[in-house]
């Protein structure tokens, strides 16, 4: 299991936050997903032998938000 804060932008309330939640916690290998649309940041854990980063990446950009490459 590993943890991840990605900056992400663009998410602007909680409805936000929860879309991300549950489109991210639906994937497999996803343990917890804490959005926070404040601080532009979502932490994610997830399992590396199911699914890697670049998916959950692009999972966020498929909602519309978009993650910064840091
Ligand atoms: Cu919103």
């Amino acid at each position: 299991m590993e943890t991840v804060v990605l900056d992400v932008t663009g998410m602007k309330c909680g409805g936000c936050e929860s879309a991300v939640k549950q489109t991210l916690e639906d994937l497999n290998g996803i343990e917890k997903v804490v959005p926070n649309h404040k601080l532009n940041k979502v932490e994610i854990a997830y399992s590396t032998a199911t699914i890697d980063i670049t998916q959950i990446k692009q999972a966020i950009e498929e909602l519309g938000y978009k993650v910064q490459s840091n």
